[in-house]
């Protein structure tokens, strides 16, 4: 870990350029966050974004993900400004990338495997790396045969079959023996992990969800008084803590998880499953959202979304609007930076601006699940989310099991 780092920075940032596709009905401050938050992967990544391209269109293009004028205008500008990586925004089926990587012949990347890049130097622990390793190789297996038949044109075209062809059979056997060792391994470490979390006893199960970068850590961090990592990054966590919390004389176990992000590689959430386990076992959800965030209504539909495909959306769900130091009625000036990179036109009205006030109540009015508004680094209504959780957990173990009084 320490050696990969001296090495990143020693190392020249490299020169990135994105491109988007606008969707019919997507706000151009839709598009806006969506592509600052690919940038913001790219940041995490270690990348230095250059320039944002991006064209309206039903569907991106099968063969080219853009249509042709685009990718031209792409290339002269990637030659011009000795562009080192262009990264898409969503996932390049073989073909595409094959087909772009061919017209621009710089390293090309889509939103799938910068996710992948970014959580292989995340990974920490051994169930972390084998899961992104995993990831990794099932994203690369469809890919292979455009390793190959870009190397055979640096030969001087031989043409796709031959050797190359070989070559990739035995690259395809190889990759697919991994997988299956990986995933026995992952089966090991899993039985492992069950095992912990039976021992664990009969204590009230409360985890952490939410967006990445939200706070989770933070507010683990504040409600533990432990010191899991936090920084503002995408993915500052892979691994799940668990930590033992006492709020009066009434204990609790806390997690706190991965981060979700829109448009997660699906490999990626299968090979994660076994880290969320901790949220589908979980007694108690609460549901971080950073409320400064332009587009924190749509990252808690992404949170949602993610949370019913782990078959946890049913639970019990505190929703915690954190950051609300940082929150301001968003005007649209905020995001000058990106506009003047972008090419959108005629931008509508923005919806009328809210007050902190007005959300909370609209908020309160509208859903029935308890929230909570708060500021975890400037610690504003955290002893009302405590009182909360004690209320919560004490109602919860007090149906569970009604005949202990041995803890309050
Ligand atoms: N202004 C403000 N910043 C906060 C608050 N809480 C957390 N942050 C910052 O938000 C950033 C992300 O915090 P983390 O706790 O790492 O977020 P996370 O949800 O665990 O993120 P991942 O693990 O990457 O998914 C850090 O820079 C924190 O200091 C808050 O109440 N107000
Ligand atoms: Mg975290």
């Amino acid at each position: 870990m320490g050696k990969q780092k001296v090495y990143d920075t020693a190392k020249k940032a490299e020169r990135v350029a994105l491109v988007g596709v606008i969707k019919p009905g997507e706000s151009p401050a839709q598009t806006r966050e969506y592509l600052e938050e690919l940038a913001f992967l790219v940041e995490t990544a270690g990348g230095i974004v250059e320039q944002i391209f991006t064209q309206k269109m039903l569907k991106p293009d099968r063969a080219t993900f853009v249509g042709t004028g685009k990718l031209e205008e792409i290339q002269t500008y990637v030659k011009a400004e000795e562009i080192d990586i262009v990264v898409f925004d969503d996932e390049l089926s073989p073909s595409q990338l094959r087909n772009i990587e061919r017209e621009l012949q710089v390293k090309i990347l889509d939103r799938s495997n910068l996710i992948l890049d970014i959580f292989a130097r995340r990974a920490q622990t051994a169930q972390a790396k084998t899961q992104v390793e995993l990831a990794q190789l099932q994203y690369l297996l469809p890919r292979l045969t455009r390793l190959w038949t870009h190397l055979e044109r640096q030969k001087g075209g031989i043409g796709m079959r031959g050797p190359g062809e070989t070559q990739i059979e035995s690259d395809r056997r190889m990759i697919l023996e991994k997988i299956s060792l990986l995933k026995e391994r992952l089966k090991l470490i899993d039985r492992q992990n069950e095992t912990q979390r039976k021992n664990r006893g009969q204590l009230i199960r409360v985890a952490l969800v939410g967006y990445t970068n939200v706070g989770k850590s933070t507010i683990m961090n504040m409600l533990a008084k432990s010191e899991v990592f936090a920084e503002n990054k995408l993915f500052a966590t892979l691994d799940t803590t668990v930590r033992k919390v006492v709020i009066e004389n009434l204990p609790f176990l806390l997690s706190d998880t991965v981060g979700f992000i829109r448009k997660l590689p699906h490999h990626l959430v299968e090979c994660f499953k076994s880290t969320l386990d901790e949220v589908r076992e979980a007694d108690i959800l609460i549901h971080v959202v950073d409320i400064s965030h332009p587009n924190f209504e749509d990252q808690i539909h992404t949170v949602n979304e993610t949370l019913k495909d782990l078959g946890a959306i049913d639970k019990e769900i505190i929703m915690v609007f954190n950051k609300i130091d940082a929150y301001q009625v968003i005007d649209d000036m905020a995001a000058v930076d990106l506009d003047n990179q972008m090419e959108t036109e005629d931008e509508p009205a923005a919806s009328a601006p809210m007050t902190l006030a007005a959300f909370e109540k609209s908020w309160m009015a509208r859903d029935n699940s308890p929230a909570m508004f708060i500021s975890a680094t400037q610690k504003k209504n955290v002893e009302e989310l405590r009182e909360l959780l004690y209320e919560k957990v004490k109602n919860l173990h007090i149906t569970r099991y009604p005949y202990d009084k041995l803890l309050y």
